[in-house]
């Protein structure tokens, strides 16, 4: 089989949602890594593929899909042995779906407002009123753990996978009240938990959290 090929950047938390999902069926990916800050994902031959110029962007001999939640349920449908990360059956598929858009309107949304601007464009806006607006997200999630171990009931799901590339990214700056959000950490705990979680994970997640200190203060000394 010749492997689904991924381009991809470990500092991109939807990238590194595939790359987790890839490991929780247990499928071999070819990585080619994708270098934002040199624009190489806008270059003709990548914009050709994906107009929409995003990471992660998989390409299955020749099937080209991008947005990291497509990707996720793609994989599982194409390749896993088993439907529990992303049901067959409709009504708990739309579950996981409402959480999945749950990380692209709001979660990821939110995330990106606050750390692109200052990741790429200069920007030294980490404003109480920015941070305040993802944390919300906090809430969201904390209801969504309420009576359940993951996100959407008692098995781990795509959901999951994609939800927490993004939190346990952004939680240094938005801060997480341990006290208040108990089933959310103990959510991120069980997660970190997963055999394949931290290789794939944590590096990348660091890697934001120094660029982005690294990045304000930068930006604050030519303000
Ligand atoms: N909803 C998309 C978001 C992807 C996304 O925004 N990726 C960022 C990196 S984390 C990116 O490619 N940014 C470059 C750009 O949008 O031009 C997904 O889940 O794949």
């Amino acid at each position: 089989m010749i492997k689904p090929a991924l381009y991809y950047a470990t500092l991109s938390p939807p990238s590194r949602a595939v790359m987790l999902t890839a490991a929780a069926i247990g499928i071999e990916l070819e990585f080619r890594p994708i270098d934002l800050q040199k624009e190489e994902h806008l270059t003709p031959e990548f914009l050709k593929m994906n107009p929409q110029h995003t990471i992660p962007t998989l390409d299955d001999n020749g099937v080209i899909i991008y947005d990291s939640h497509a990707i996720c349920a793609y994989l599982v449908g194409k390749y896993g042995k088993e439907d529990n990360l992303y049901p067959k059956d409709l009504a708990k598929r739309a579950n996981v779906d409402a959480r999945l858009h749950f990380d692209s309107g709001h979660l990821f949304a939110r995330g990106r407002m606050l750390y692109e601007p200052i990741l790429y464009h200069g920007s030294t806006d980490c404003s109480i009123e920015k941070i305040a607006y993802v944390q919300q997200c906090w809430d969201i999630m904390e209801s969504f753990l309420k009576e359940t171990p993951y996100l959407c009931g008692d098995e781990l799901t795509i959901a999951d996978l994609c939800c927490i590339t993004t939190v346990t990214t952004i939680n240094d700056v938005v801060v997480i009240d341990e006290t208040k959000y108990t089933k959310l950490m103990a959510w991120i705990e069980r997660m970190s938990e997963l055999p394949y979680f931290k290789g794939i994970n944590d590096d990348g997640a660091a890697e934001v959290k120094k660029l982005f200190r690294e990045k304000l203060a930068e930006n604050r000394s030519k303000n």
